[in-house]
């Protein structure tokens, strides 16, 4: 979709008034031609932005210090978005984080009704394109029906209410983090973090949103291979025992794990 031009007309959106700290964790595999045209929508006053690279082979990293000279750079240590998600999460330092793709198809100037759901007391925000107002102008009808079918899945064995089971626009508060350890390396990443956390008892609220088409590039998806990787893990966790309790008194706890996860090789630069 090299031509289209999705995003008009081209405004920021702001955070809302008193709004805590917000890390945008961004992934990044090939994603040079799309984040001008993300970063141009990041709402003002963010604490920081990361972009996660998968050692892009273009010039991802450059074009993001390019755009902003406060990014910070990570280098995942592994391969897939899970990992690069799980890198980012650790290096993150804002209360609130909020996930969001490299390729245009998720827009910043939504990331204020993320972050005011949040303030209005709840743990998890979770992006949905299929209620409270979303849609997609992304989704193949393939996509569409194997999404439906394990996110029925997942609402059966997990006693969830989602409607969106594989988006990978979420904000969450901090706190929740170790409640997911997240620990995988693919698309499947989503799946995880949702069921972890409805597991916790965390509260979760789905936050309308519209998926706008890639801009420039491929897709790294490839639906039945990840589809099945997302099976598996459902049948996962639905026979990994019950975690304990979230304890609250997270954060230099999730720290260490996510240094483990991370190992030594976790690159964190500011330009
Ligand atoms: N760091 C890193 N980022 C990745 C990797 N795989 C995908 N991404 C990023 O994760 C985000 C989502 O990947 P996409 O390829 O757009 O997947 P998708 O949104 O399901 O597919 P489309 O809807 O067709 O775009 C994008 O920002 C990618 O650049 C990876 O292995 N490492
Ligand atoms: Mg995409």
């Amino acid at each position: 979709m090299d031509d289209v031009v999705v995003m008009q007309p081209r405004f920021r959106s702001r955070l809302p008034k008193d709004a805590p700290s917000v890390s945008i964790v961004v992934p990044t595999l090939n994603e040079a031609a799309n984040l001008p045209h993300v970063f141009a929508l990041i709402p003002s006053g963010v604490l920081e932005v990361l972009v996660v690279d998968g050692h892009s082979t273009d010039d991802t990293v450059e074009v993001a210090r390019s755009l902003r000279d406060d990014v910070r750079i990570v280098l995942q240590n592994s391969k897939g978005k899970g990992n690069a998600l799980a890198c980012g999460f650790a290096a993150a330092r804002g209360e609130i984080i909020v996930m969001m793709d490299a390729d245009g198809s998720t827009d910043p100037r939504e990331i204020p009704a993320f972050v005011q759901t949040l303030m209005d007391g709840v743990d998890f925000a979770k992006g949905t394109r299929f209620a409270f107002g979303g849609g997609s102008s992304d989704i193949t009808w393939h996509r569409d029906m194997g999404n439906r079918a394990l996110n029925g899945a997942v609402n059966l064995l997990f006693g969830t209410k989602y409607t969106d089971l594989c988006y990978g626009y979420n904000a969450f508060w901090a706190h929740c983090l170790p409640a997911m350890q997240v620990d995988c390396d693919g698309f499947e990443v989503e799946t995880l973090m949702n069921v972890r956390i409805a597991r916790s008892g965390m509260t979760i609220k789905e936050v309308g949103s519209h998926e706008l088409e890639r801009i420039h590039g491929e897709s790294k998806l490839h639906p039945v291979r990840d589809g099945l990787r997302v099976l598996r893990t459902i049948v996962g966790e639905r026979m990994r025992k019950q975690p304990e309790p979230c304890d609250i008194s997270w954060r230099p706890e999730y720290r260490e794990l996510a240094a483990t996860v991370a190992g030594d090789s976790l690159v964190v630069a500011t330009a």
